[in-house]
């Protein structure tokens, strides 16, 4: 109770000092207050989300840190041989070379990642390593396969049969021209029907029964990118950031319309501005589009967003966005994320 009443001081005050309608900011803070009672929580981006939200879970019920919920979710959809965007089994790119992007940044803001690395399926597990074992933050190519194999991972082929098939039928016709957008024109898994665009790389998010947030982010990147393609996913501030202070984003989509806008540092900078996740996500969203009004139309890009208090919220620009939310009351829980177009 006491904390309550701090809280709704705090917010009062917040309302002065940052300028905001009193509305705006009493809105956020009593949404804030139902949410803190959700902790801990779990969300991430896409269907997939579900079953990765799951494997976070089992860590976040016991007590378990942000950080190792997030690197335990992740790594679901990235062993899934079925699953061609991430992870083992993910497209690879024009030469057929399957190149991951993945990092994770803790609530300390520790970060590290891993770039276009090749053979070893859990990239976000090799992320983390560069974070923890490394006085860096990135590792790319060659590097990371190297940094990785000298850490115990052992180096595998990460071509299916069926991701070596889309790829000799994409090159068959595509003259070798990689196109964004890929995943929504010719080769989605999840294809939807009508206008939706869909795309797959996962990004999550967590908030510990501690207070602290974590979050993860991992993809095989566009499909039939040129070889060295490296797209926002493991770019810290534009395909995750947290602030544990504030909250944590993640991204979605064309990832060079994301690193173009810095994506995930906007919406937790927009959140620290009083802004709920989903206004923050929305905002960050029509900046894309507000730069690229033509381009913005043909594309898709999404945020997923969660402040301190455990509230979340999406948006993307083309229909077909979800994101799954894992916490005491709701295990499995999909929302459709809304959209401009
Ligand atoms: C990228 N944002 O590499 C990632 C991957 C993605 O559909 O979401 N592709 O641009």
């Amino acid at each position: 109770m006491i904390n309550r009443r701090k809280f709704i001081q705090q917010g009062v005050l917040g309302t002065v000092a940052l300028g905001f309608t009193n509305e705006i900011y009493a809105q956020s803070a009593f949404n804030s207050i139902v949410k803190t009672a959700t902790k801990p929580i779990v969300i991430s981006t896409w269907d997939f989300g579900i079953a990765a939200n799951q494997a976070a879970w089992k860590i976040l019920k016991q007590n378990g840190r942000a950080l190792d919920a997030v690197e335990a979710g992740v790594k679901v959809p990235e062993a899934d041989l079925k699953n061609v965007t991430v992870g083992n089994g993910g497209y690879p790119d024009r030469d057929g070379h399957v190149t991951l992007d993945a990092c994770i940044m803790d609530e300390n803001g520790n970060c590290g990642a891993v770039l276009a690395m090749e053979h070893i399926t859990h990239a976000i597990s090799v992320a983390r390593l560069v974070m923890e074992k490394t006085p860096h933050v990135m590792l790319a190519g060659e590097g990371a396969l190297q940094f990785a194999l000298e850490n115990g991972f052992q180096k595998e082929d990460l071509l299916t049969k069926e991701s070596e098939k889309a790829w000799k039928e994409w090159l068959k016709k595509a003259e070798y021209k990689p196109i964004m957008n890929i995943e929504n024109q010719h080769f989605s898994p999840n294809k939807l029907p009508g206008n939706q665009y869909n795309h797959d790389t996962i990004g999550m998010l967590a908030l510990d029964s501690q207070g602290n947030m974590s979050g993860a982010c991992t993809t095989s990147g566009m499909a039939f990118k040129m070889h060295g393609r490296v797209g926002d996913s493991p770019i810290i501030g534009a395909g995750l950031y947290v602030d544990n202070e504030v909250g944590a984003a993640t991204s979605t989509g064309v990832g060079e319309e994301v690193v173009r806008t810095v994506g995930s540092f906007l919406v937790v900078e927009l959140m620290r501005q009083g802004y709920s996740p989903e206004d923050a996500c929305k905002k960050a969203v029509q900046r894309i589009v507000k730069k690229k009004p033509e381009k913005a139309k043909e594309i898709q890009v999404g945020f997923l967003a969660m402040n301190k208090q455990g509230q979340y919220g999406a948006y993307a620009l083309q229909q077909g966005f979800s994101f799954a939310v894992c916490n005491e009351e709701q295990q499995d829980l999909l929302i459709k994320g809304k959209s401009i177009y």
